[in-house]
């Protein structure tokens, strides 16, 4: 309960950040995207991780301003980027299976992109294959609406869940996001490559592209260059930073 009464002071008294972590492109080794990554800088505590506190958000029903408020900071932050150091930056933000069961969902998006000025294909939405057992009447049609305003769809920690491949036919995905697992056990464990580029053969073949997460060494890069995976993510480029170390990681890449 004091976790709860902390978490609504939070978001009142603006306690979260926004920290982002690069996507570089593995053709041209630019940074060519970021994910937003919340934070929660508690007074005499410090900094928390999203895993101690979104669990709970979700249960008491404040993952819905709280996502509506990282959605509007990290797409004002991307918009000045965009604008200063890099005007092709996309931003990719999280998305609770609870905000999709938000009917307002697709009006705080249409809001929020309105209020930063950020294009709609500046904007990418990473969701989780959960997301997709549920009722795909009840899906498509916002997964559609989101598309027209050409928002990029990501499937997120793919290959850990249940995931049934005929997911992939029947919604809007753009992108399959590895999940860390695979990408962790590369080169040295025979199953997570051969996994992995079975992955990426089967999004080229579907027409998605392909991020890796978790890229931690350099065989790992080499790797997914090798199999022509498009984008990686982890800690061998850089860790999730603040705004300001974010901007200065830009400044060194134009
Ligand atoms: O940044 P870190 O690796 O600690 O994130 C841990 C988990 O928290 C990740 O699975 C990430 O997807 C999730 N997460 C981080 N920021 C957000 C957010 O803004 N919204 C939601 N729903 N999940 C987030
Ligand atoms: O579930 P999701 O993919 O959203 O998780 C993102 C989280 O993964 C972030 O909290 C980030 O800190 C973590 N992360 C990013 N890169 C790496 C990495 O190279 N190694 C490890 N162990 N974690 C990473
Ligand atoms: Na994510
Ligand atoms: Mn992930």
């Amino acid at each position: 309960y004091a976790l709860e009464k902390n978490l609504r002071r939070a978001l009142s008294e603006q306690e979260f950040l926004v920290y982002y972590q690069p996507k570089v492109c593995l053709q041209t080794s630019r940074i060519v995207g970021a994910e937003a990554l919340i934070r929660w800088q508690m007074p005499d505590v410090g900094l928390i991780p999203p895993d101690e506190f979104i669990p709970i958000s979700e249960e008491i029903g404040l993952i819905l301003p709280i996502g509506r408020w990282v959605l509007e900071q990290s797409c004002r932050q991307v918009k000045i980027w965009r604008e200063t150091l890099a005007p092709e930056l996309v931003i990719s933000v999280n998305i609770s299976p609870k905000q999709f069961q938000d009917p307002s969902l697709l009006n705080i998006i249409q809001q929020v992109l309105h209020d930063t000025g950020l294009p709609g294909y500046a904007l990418q939405l990473e969701i989780t294959e959960g997301l997709l057992m549920g009722e795909l009447e009840l899906l498509l049609p916002i997964f559609n609406a989101i598309k027209k305003l050409g928002i990029s769809i990501s499937l997120d920690d793919f290959g850990t869940g249940f995931s049934s491949l005929s997911y992939l036919q029947r919604f809007p995905i753009d992108n399959l996001k590895i999940d860390r697992s695979f990408i962790r056990d590369i080169p040295e464990k025979q199953d997570s490559v051969v996994l992995t580029r079975a992955i990426i053969a089967m999004a080229t073949a579907l027409g998605l592209s392909v991020t890796a997460e978790g890229v931690e060494k350099s065989e790992q890069l080499q790797f997914l260059t090798e199999s022509r995976c498009q984008e990686m993510q982890g800690f061998h480029f850089s860790k999730p930073l603040s705004a300001t170390d974010f901007e200065n990681l830009l400044t060194k890449y134009i």
